[in-house]
């Protein structure tokens, strides 16, 4: 899907206003500078890096919830802009890489990913499900709910009204999930949408599982791919720097077997790594969530194949 030469566009979004933890914002500028995109032109990738997106930030007191949403201005306000510079760099046949900050942005990823490829499929690689609805979120935080709104799932909110439902449930892959709630669950069921819990990971093995989620979304291997990551489906002694850990994730191993599958299938178009936060836990083990931030994006791009 990409032209010669290939070229990666690093979208670096310092947004922490879809959840409440200080710190996760800072993910971006950690992963710039432990020297990512030095490491993806060693690859051989043109690198395209102009710097972190700038937002206009919005004080809390001029962005009160609405219904349970957190910060709902702000975090629309921001995925609408990331919507617009992943869909550029995605038309100019770049692949975008997008560094969070909170896993909200994948509204704004994910919509400028299908703004260039209607037909991309979407393998969300995450603990948690993050497709709770306005209805369902006990929260209230947004980085637990961009697929509902991305999926069309759930009331209309207003301020979210440019977010176009614009991914079908088929395109839909889950792989690590271990903490989903009530309401996720009866989502997932009610839509056939296919997930891959850590119970999957388990029983058939990593080899076994990307490739039946592969074949879900993906039957002969012809579709662009969104590949989202969030760094707490790697378990927390793998990526203990992260707002919402839960135990019994991914091995270093797994993770990366995903990101050299989905590489191997030459279809990647479009790459999160999401809520990497500098901010928790101690010196070396932020330092070794940035590496595996960093060495997942590169698996993604083609390391480590002989
Ligand atoms: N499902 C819960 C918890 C959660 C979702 N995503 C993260 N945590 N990182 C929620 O808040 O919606
Ligand atoms: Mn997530
Ligand atoms: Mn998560």
């Amino acid at each position: 899907f990409l032209p010669d030469p290939k070229t990666v566009a690093i979208v670096g979004c310092p947004f922490r206003g879809g959840q409440a933890k200080l710190g996760v914002d800072n993910g971006p500028i950690h992963l710039v500078e432990a020297g990512l995109p030095e490491q993806l032109a060693e690859l051989g990738w043109q690198v395209k890096f102009d710097g972190h997106h700038q937002f206009a930030t919005i004080d809390a007191e001029n962005d009160p919830p609405i219904g349970k949403l957190k910060n709902p201005r702000f975090v629309s306000r921001v995925c609408k802009s990331v919507a617009e510079v992943v869909g550029d760099h995605a038309k100019k046949g770049q692949l975008p890489l997008t560094l969070g900050g909170d896993h909200s942005l994948a509204m704004g990823t994910i919509s400028g990913t299908l703004e260039k490829y209607p037909d991309a499929c979407v393998i969300w690689v995450d603990a948690h499900a993050d497709i709770n609805t306005a209805e369902t979120t006990d929260s209230g935080n947004i980085h637990g709910m961009p697929l509902s709104f991305l999926l069309g799932i759930g009331p209309k909110v207003d301020e979210f009204s440019w977010v176009k439902p614009v991914l079908k449930p088929h395109r839909l892959v889950y792989i690590g999930l271990r903490d989903v709630d009530q309401g996720e669950r009866r989502i997932l069921k009610e839509h056939g949408i296919k997930a891959f819990s850590m119970h999957e990971v388990d029983k058939y093995g990593i080899g076994r599982v990307v490739e039946m989620a592969l074949d879900h979304v993906n039957p002969g291997r012809k579709l662009p791919i969104h590949l989202s990551f969030d760094v707490d489906a790697l378990d927390p002694t793998v990526a203990p720097s992260t707002g919402t850990p839960v135990r019994g994730g991914l091995t270093f191993r797994e993770g990366h077997y995903i990101c050299e599958s989905v590489y191997e299938t030459g279809c990647l178009v479009a790459l999160d790594i999401m809520e990497v936060n500098p901010s928790l836990a101690d010196e070396e083990s932020v330092k070794q969530t940035v590496a595996v931030g960093c060495s997942l994006a590169r698996s993604a791009l083609g390391e480590t194949l002989l």
